[in-house]
């Protein structure tokens, strides 16, 4: 069936409302209703069987890893039953859903009926179960073998005039092993241009780690949590997104230590909470986790951090050696003198302004944080994605630097990652600026030339897409049209393709706003049993920690025609490149021979195949952990940063995309924003009261949100005003509806990640005649 080429299908997830309904916020995360909670989503997806198989595997030391997010597991006391989380429960049950998509499906539903529903309903449609081929001007896709879509994707890349003129997107899901035979085929294909989510995520961190302390992760492990002072928490929902760090918050508290949040929204999860895995939380006591909570204005934390050394270098002068620790820095550090010079010449009132708090509340932290001498700080998407993030992140290093808290037991950076194997998957070579050390080992192992020349990032990818330089798409997992900004340029980009191919385990928006052909590889998931050469196999993945370890589905794939990610890889790679220097065949009689490549190519892999066969697994070396630090001069580094602030005209406020309690990234679990008490509705826009009145607004009315981003008017229509306790001329919206409104031309300096929490907006009432809410 045709197109009809009138009404193209919409990239933005519909305009529809669905019912809001409010409550108060939650003053307690976890408990009864998240145990609850979690078995609805299990249990109605998977049935009993499936449900509890899948729950028993979860995060055991013989089980899979889970496929949310990046937390560590604890090395000793893992909870019998399961170490899970609701949230980890949900991403399991939509994975593990035994409803699949095979062709009849897609005989049956047009790709512009499919775009017309809400990325939910899309969701819940359940498993791509078989490759699928989407012809030029056709509405619905086509069974399609693997062998032809390998050979159809083969004959697009090698007539491209360069390889430079394909894109090869990762997500942060993909193993270990997958990630580095594709990086491995990309390479010998002939280009860099290795995009992944982490542009849109960490980047920042990355860099900003990088520069000041010679590597790019953060440097505690989840034992320090246990025996540090003072745990700093920036731009981060645990409660929601890491609900399995509450549990180390929780023993921490236990064990003395002192918590500080800083964040616009007053988060349920860094309150108080109940432990669903023991007995006292079961029955209803919980733990109160922060000790004082900064209410900061969005993008105001650079401000804050340096207003607190401002007042940590008083307490410093009235008692020299009390605050800073001299014999540290003096060892270990350089650029003190300039930095703290620059620190004395800011105006404290200033900073103040810029980041909301009085002078009284930040006199109480720095006395906190001035008697602490060990301290971890975390931090997250809050943190990340503002144009100064990386120097917002350079300066909580500063602070570190200037105690001496780092390279020591119970003190340094957690930065807390998104993707269960994000981190992984850099390790592995995923990046589109690698080492030169990385492209010499593959050169010395499998004798071809990489290429030298760095590749485009996720943002430098959509625009090379949009200017025609870049015509195959090609994404290891992810959702590529609506995890990134600006969802109509993006679209546009996706659609100048001659072909988008997208390796997934479940249907989403990038799969129906799609290049000129398109193809859908269905892929085993995490809790899939993968069986290679009549073998069961196992990957491996890295947390957040740096601790690599093994992760074995146990659970029946929902059909027989998906493949490994690996087995894609080397499938796509043998189609394309007939001369191929790698033994791909190899690699699928046992994934123990991809783990000996990885070891002669990625330091920190000696003896993996022994090694990840611990139970727990084994730990990558950390320069900064070691308390030494892998710059040019072997020293951290103090960096000086000048504090920006977004300056906003009356009639603009701030903008933060934020995740809700029941999705993951762009997958929507359910409706509902518990702990904050905003249920059955997505498209809400939460905002201050005073905002509210100086626009003449009322709670609950129905408005339009616009950016102007570059002279370009953007509009997200139908959104609900909620009157919500968020400091004044900030405001919410849930990431992926308000997507449409992030610039792709405002990304933070030198990390290119999109500034999807500082979106400049404005409000106005909705215009259109049906303006009640359903
Ligand atoms: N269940 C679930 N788990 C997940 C995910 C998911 O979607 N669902 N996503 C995964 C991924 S990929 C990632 S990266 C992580 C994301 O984990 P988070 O970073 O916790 O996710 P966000 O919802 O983006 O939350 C950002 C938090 O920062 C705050 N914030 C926003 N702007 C500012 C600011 O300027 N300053 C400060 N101090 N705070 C600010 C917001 O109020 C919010 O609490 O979670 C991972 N885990
Ligand atoms: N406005 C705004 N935009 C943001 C953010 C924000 O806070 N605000 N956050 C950013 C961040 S932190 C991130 S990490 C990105 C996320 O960007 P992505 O990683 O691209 O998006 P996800 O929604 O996590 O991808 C979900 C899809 O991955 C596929 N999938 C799931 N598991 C697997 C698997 O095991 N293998 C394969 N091959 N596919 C799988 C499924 O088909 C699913 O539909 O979004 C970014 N975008
Ligand atoms: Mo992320």
């Amino acid at each position: 069936m045709k197109k009809d080429k009138n009404t193209p299908p919409n990239p933005e997830p519909p305009e529809k409302l669905t019912g809001l309904k409010t409550g108060s916020p939650k003053k307690t995360a976890a408990g009864i209703p998240a145990v609850i909670s979690s078995a609805q989503h299990v249990f109605g997806a998977m049935g009993l069987g499936r449900g509890l198989k899948a729950l028993a595997h979860l995060n055991q030391k013989s089980g899979f890893d889970c496929p949310g997010c990046a937390w560590p597991d604890p090395d000793d006391d893992r909870s019998p039953m399961a170490e899970y989380c609701e949230n980890g429960a949900k991403a399991i049950a939509e994975e593990a859903t035994t409803k699949k998509l095979d062709a009849s499906f897609f005989k049956k539903n047009s790709i512009s009926y499919l775009a017309s529903l809400s990325d939910y309903e899309i969701g819940k449609k359940g498993r791509l179960a078989q490759p699928m081929f989407l012809p030029q001007g056709a509405d619905h896709y086509e069974e399609i073998s693997w062998e032809d879509a390998f050979k159809k994707i083969a004959d697009h890349l090698n007539t491209l005039n360069h390889p430079d003129e394909a894109i090869f997107y990762t997500s942060g899901r993909t193993s270990n092993e997958a990630a580095f035979l594709y990086q491995l085929f990309v390479r010998e294909y002939g280009t860099n241009n290795m995009p992944d989510c982490s542009n849109m995520c960490h980047e920042s961190s990355g860099v900003a780690l990088t520069d000041t302390l010679g590597i790019g992760k953060g440097s505690v492990k989840l034992e320090d949590f246990y025996e540090t002072d003072l745990i700093l928490i920036l731009g981060q929902n645990p409660g929601t997104n890491h609900p399995r760090m509450l549990s180390a918050l929780e023993k921490a508290k236990k064990n003395g230590a002192y918590i500080i949040s800083v964040n616009p929204l007053l988060e349920t999860g860094l309150l108080n909470f109940n432990n669903p895995q023991h007995l006292k939380g079961v029955l209803g006591f919980s733990t109160s986790l922060t000790d004082i909570y900064l209410q900061v204005k969005i993008n105001g934390d650079m401000a804050l951090l340096q207003a607190l050394t401002k007042l940590l270098l008083n307490r410093e002068d009235q008692a020299p050696g009390s605050v800073l620790d001299h014999d540290f820095i003096e060892k270990k550090t350089e650029g003190i003198d300039s930095y703290l010079a620059h620190i004395r010449s800011l105006d404290i009132s200033n900073l103040i302004a810029q980041c909301g708090i009085p002078l009284g509340e930040l006199e109480k932290v720095a006395d906190i944080i001035a008697s602490k001498p060990k301290m971890i700080v975390c931090w997250a998407m809050g943190l990340t994605q503002h144009k100064n993030s990386v120097n917002t992140i350079k300066e909580l290093v500063n602070m570190l630097l200037l105690k001496g808290s780092i390279g020591k037991p119970g003190a340094g950076t957690c930065p807390v990652r998104g993707h269960s194997n994000v981190q992984g998957d850099r390790t592995m070579g995923i990046y589109e600026k690698p080492p030169k050390s990385l492209l010499d080992n593959l050169e010395k192992e499998f004798h071809f030339s990489p290429p030298r020349k760095n590749g485009y990032d996720t943002v430098e990818s959509i625009k090379a897409m949009h200017q025609g330089e870049a015509k195959v798409f090609f994404a290891m997992g992810g959702n590529f049209l609506s995890a990134t900004p600006d969802t109509l340029y993006t679209a546009q980009a996706l659609q100048n393709c001659a072909l988008t191919v997208q390796v997934s385990t479940k249907l989403n928006r990038s799969h129906l706003i799609h290049g000129k052909e398109a193809l859908i590889l269905p892929c085993l998931g995490r809790t899939d049993k993968d069986i290679q050469n009549g073998e069961l196999q196992f990957v491996s993945v890295e947390n957040s920690m740096g601790i690599v370890h093994s992760s074995m589905g146990s659970l029946p794939p929902v059909s027989d025609q998906l493949l490994s990610e690996a087995a894609i890889v080397c499938g796509l790679a043998k189609a394309t490149l007939p001369n191929s220097k790698v033994n791909w065949d190899r690699y699928l009689q046992h994934y123990d021979h991809i783990r000996d490549s990885i070891e002669a190519c990625i330091p920190g892999f000696n003896n993996y195949n022994q090694q990840v066969r611990q139970p727990a697994g084994f730990y990558l070396p950390n320069c900064a952990r070691d308390n030494s630090y892998d710059t040019p001069t072997g020293k951290a580094k103090f960096s000086i940063s000048k504090s920006e602030y977004v300056s906003l005209e009356e009639k603009e406020l701030l903008m933060m995309t934020i995740r809700s309690h029941d999705q993951f990234n762009t997958t929507i679990y359910g409706l509902n924003d518990r702990y904050r008490g905003i249920y059955h509705e997505r498209r809400v826009i939460l905002m201050n009261e005073k905002d509210l009145q100086s626009r003449k607004l009322k709670n609950k009315e129905l408005v339009d949100l616009y950016n102007y981003h570059d002279g370009k008017e953007r509009i997200a229509k139908k959104f609900i005003v909620l009157s919500y306790n968020i400091p004044e001329k900030c405001c919410a919206t849930y990431f992926p509806e308000a997507n449409v409104l992030v610039p792709v031309g405002s990304t933070a300096d030198f990390s290119n990640t999109p500034t999807s929490k500082s979106v400049v907006i404005q409000v106005k009432k909705h215009k259109s005649q049906e303006s009640e809410i359903n």
